[in-house]
């Protein structure tokens, strides 16, 4: 019988490689994972409650209808990251401050940002969303966290990782050694071991985008997506695919290699995308996967957010699309750097 690696196996068989490990990382996760769980049994089932799909009526920090599985997946992460002595605070997308939790306000070490179910508005028309989280870990402890713990560079994550409620449930997870993948078994209730070094393969296989904007776009954005649509050499065979949930465009990708842009333009400059809990923990992952991610200029990793929920363009995939777009923008007058 193959043997079954679950999340919380592997995880504690590579804390265990950390001399000074304690066990309080494969929690974590375990913890993370957990919630995770409970909501893909919520989305696989929402059709079937009427007190879990559509709207509340709120609107969230971000001025964005707040749809009541928002609520859900929020509520499930907090209360399983709350009562974990490791975890100091959280920053979530829809809370506009930070909470520090219960048990970790003044011990915990780590930080953790989240987009509890990114993709919204594709929630009630049974298309794939997900959950995306990225975990810092904080220079000092004996105190409370503050917001300024989290505005510092992605490449200061220690782990990031997504969840994609799909055609299956599937944990991508990367702690800066290679991206791992596991599928929940809803037999079982555990995540398992599925795709063990993920790298993104070098083919432009689709390019996506919402071109519905392109009203908006710079000239270097045009002419980025004309060289996309090219009929000759790398692009012959490229097609659009734009799924419009972030977390499940990127992982597409991910597996099939392209690129996702959604760029900054005339009508907003600094992009739709937030740097916290969306950009940093896919761009640590598609550099892990042996890809690249930007804002157009700078090295998302390297970009510090001056807010919670401070936005970005992104443009995120194969090295070589990634890099043509910021050649394109370098020489393009009419540019607003984010
Ligand atoms: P648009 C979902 O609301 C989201 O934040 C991302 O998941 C997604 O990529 C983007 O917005 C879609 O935005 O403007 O194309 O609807």
């Amino acid at each position: 019988m193959a043997q079954l690696i679950t999340l919380s196996r592997y995880v504690l068989q590579g804390e265990r490689a950390h001399e000074q490990a304690t066990g309080d990382f494969t929690l974590l996760l375990s913890h993370l994972a957990l919630a995770m769980k409970v909501v893909s049994r919520e989305v696989a089932r929402a059709g079937l409650l009427d007190d879990v799909l559509g709207k509340t009526g709120e609107t969230n920090v971000q001025g964005e209808a707040v749809a009541k599985l928002d609520v859900l997946a929020n509520e499930m992460l907090i209360s399983v990251l709350n009562d974990l002595p490791m975890v100091a605070a959280i920053a979530s997308e829809e809370d506009e401050h930070i909470r520090h939790t219960s048990a970790g306000r003044l011990t915990g070490k780590y930080l953790i940002c989240f987009d509890p179910l990114d993709g919204s508005s594709n929630i009630d028309v049974n298309v794939t969303i997900g959950t995306i989280f990225s975990i810092r870990r904080r220079d000092e402890t004996g105190c409370e966290a503050t917001e300024a713990d989290f505005l510092r560079p992605g490449s200061e994550q220690v782990a990031a990782g997504y969840c994609v409620y799909g055609s299956s449930t599937m944990f991508v997870l990367t702690t800066g050694d290679g991206v791992v993948g596991f599928t929940l078994d809803p037999q079982v209730g555990e995540f398992i071991l599925s795709h063990r070094n993920m790298r993104m393969p070098d083919l432009a296989t689709h390019w996506s985008a919402n071109a519905g904007n392109s009203r908006y776009w710079f000239p270097s954005t045009h002419r980025y997506m004309g060289q996309l649509n090219s009929a000759e050499g790398r692009y012959k065979h490229t097609s659009l695919r734009y799924v419009g949930t972030l977390v499940a465009d990127v992982h597409r990708n991910l597996l099939k290699g392209g690129v996702f842009f959604y760029p900054g333009d005339r009508r907003s400059p600094k992009g739709k995308l937030r740097i916290l809990y969306e950009a940093h923990p896919l761009a640590f992952i598609v550099e892990q996967a042996g890809g690249m991610a930007s804002d157009g200029v700078r090295r998302m990793l390297d970009v510090v957010p001056d807010g919670l929920h401070a936005r970005t363009p992104l443009i995120i995939g194969n090295n070589q699309e990634v890099e043509l777009y910021c050649n394109l923008v370098a020489a393009d007058p009419e540019f607003v750097a984010p």
